[in-house]
């Protein structure tokens, strides 16, 4: 692979964002994802390569980690803000459709609930995934994620909640697609949620971290 690819998933799984970002310490004064990104684009990788070849595979390693606990939410923090430093140089090609993504994501964290770190932690996974994620915020009542399905056809869904009063809103938006939209396919997370209870209000997967719901959303489409 192209040494400046490989240069570039260290970077990003190592969370080096920028030359100045002082994180990790002994990377100091070296390129970072966002030069990187850049350096690979004007001397003639293609969009999809950096992607594909450097980016997702640094986000799912990133990921399997975070799953075995051997990294916290900090180092994946940092990782999510390497890959979007280097994500700003490729944004221009997704939006010309000159690059493809795999599918669009809607998220959004249940009505009544603020909490959002989870959320953007998946977010921020699955946008590294390859895909293109529609973030609705925190409190997003059934309507607001019906007229987001509405806009964006044949999208996957993601629910987060983290408290067991909102549960029930997210029993309440499940039911809301599902009597509109049959077909779609609806992921929770969320701290206090479980299989069992995806289970009960008729959702499709439940993963309990980022990297399940990367995978179950590239089972979809492959
Ligand atoms: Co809140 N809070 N909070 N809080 N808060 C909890 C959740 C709580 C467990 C604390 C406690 O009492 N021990 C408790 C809930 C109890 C319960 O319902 N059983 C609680 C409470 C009660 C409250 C308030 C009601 C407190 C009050 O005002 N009396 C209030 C509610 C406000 C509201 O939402 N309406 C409240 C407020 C807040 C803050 C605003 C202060 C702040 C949120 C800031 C923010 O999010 N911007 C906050 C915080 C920070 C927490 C704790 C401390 C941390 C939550 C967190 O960010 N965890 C939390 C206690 C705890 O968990 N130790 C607590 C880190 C994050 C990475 O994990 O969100 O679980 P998590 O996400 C994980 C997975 O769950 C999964 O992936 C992530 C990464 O692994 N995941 C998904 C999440 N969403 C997913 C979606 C998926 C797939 C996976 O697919 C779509």
């Amino acid at each position: 692979m192209n040494e400046v690819l490989i240069k570039l998933s260290r970077c990003v799984e190592l969370g080096k964002i920028d030359k100045v970002s002082p994180y990790p310490p002994d990377m100091k004064g070296q390129d970072g994802a966002d030069e990187l990104a850049k350096y690979a684009l004007d001397n003639g990788v293609k969009p999809d390569e950096i992607l594909e070849d450097a980016l997702i595979p640094a986000m799912a390693s990133v990921g399997n980690r975070f799953s075995r606990k051997e990294i916290y939410v900090p180092q994946m923090l940092m990782a999510a803000k390497a890959m979007n430093s280097a994500m700003k140089h490729l944004k221009p090609f997704f939006l010309s459709g000159e690059t493809k993504r795999k599918g669009k994501f809607i998220i959004g964290t249940v009505a009544g609930d603020l909490h959002d770190i989870g959320k953007n932690l998946v977010a921020m996974m699955i946008e590294g995934g390859g895909w293109e994620v529609i973030d609705l915020g925190v409190d997003v009542s059934s309507e607001k994620f019906l007229k987001a399905v509405e806009e964006n056809p044949g999208a996957v869904i993601g629910l987060s909640a983290l408290l067991t009063t909102t549960m029930e809103n997210m029993k309440k938006t499940v039911s809301a697609i599902r009597e509109k939209h049959s077909g779609s396919k609806i992921l929770v997370g969320g701290a206090p949620v479980t299989m069992d209870y995806c289970q009960k209000i008729g959702a499709d997967f439940y993963s309990p971290d980022p990297q399940g719901a990367v995978n179950y959303l590239n089972e979809l489409v492959n």
